[in-house]
């Protein structure tokens, strides 16, 4: 399966404007500053289809973008590539992080296209308790996600499974439902297309 087209669609916040698309969603998210976006220009193989920021906490909004693959039989395959908005940001005041969850929420319950989530986590750091929350959102959801550490190359190569393994047993996630990737080296690319693949079956 390889990207052939992307583009960007349109930013919601709410339902009544999500894009009446036919296609599965694939949602991603993670703590603001995670490395979100590069991950999506990754994958997509956009440079800046998703704006990289080096400030946190910039995109308040979910953005849509229309993805078109082909698979070994040379067939179109389409997909919406969902960039939630990135939470965990300090200077943040109640009322905003209660309209961020009501947003994501919402996104969760009505988007019924939506057939898996990627969430994002620093290989690096332990298991933070906002991630937690998000992950338990999505099991409660029964939503499938993959566990995404990002950065490895920020890592020896020689600790990166490593440091993988215990971000999953932190958060008591699969090693098969985990990917470590790298924005920077162009790694785990493949595992990060092969789970979405699975999903749009
Ligand atoms: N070393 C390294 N830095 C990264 C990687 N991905 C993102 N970054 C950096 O992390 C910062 C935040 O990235 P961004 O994609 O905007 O994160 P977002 O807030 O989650 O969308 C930027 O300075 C990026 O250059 C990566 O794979 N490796
Ligand atoms: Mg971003």
């Amino acid at each position: 399966m390889r990207v052939v087209e992307s583009k960007f669609n349109t930013s919601a916040t709410k339902p009544e404007h999500y894009p009446p698309t036919v296609f599965i969603d694939i949602a991603f998210v993670g703590k603001s500053n995670v490395g979100k976006s590069s991950m999506i220009n990754t994958i997509l193989k956009r440079k800046g289809i998703a704006k990289v920021s080096g400030k946190p906490g910039k995109t308040r909004l979910i953005n849509f973008f229309d993805v078109r693959l082909k698979n070994d039989k040379e067939e179109n395959v389409h997909f919406t590539a969902v960039d939630l908005p990135g939470y965990g940001f300090a200077k943040v005041s109640k009322t905003e992080r209660e309209a961020w969850k009501k947003m994501i929420s919402l996104y969760f319950q009505e988007r019924l296209q939506l057939r898996g989530v990627v969430v994002l986590v620093d290989i690096r750091h332990k298991a933070d308790s906002k991630d937690k929350i998000m992950i338990e959102m999505l099991q409660d959801a029964k939503i499938p996600f993959l566990l995404v550490g990002t950065k490895a190359d920020k890592l020896a190569k020689s600790k990166v499974a490593a440091q993988l393994k215990k971000r999953c047993e932190e958060f008591g996630v699969k090693t098969s439902d985990a990917v470590a990737f790298s924005s920077l080296k162009k790694t785990g690319i493949d595992g990060v297309m092969n789970w979405i693949e699975k999903r749009l079956q």
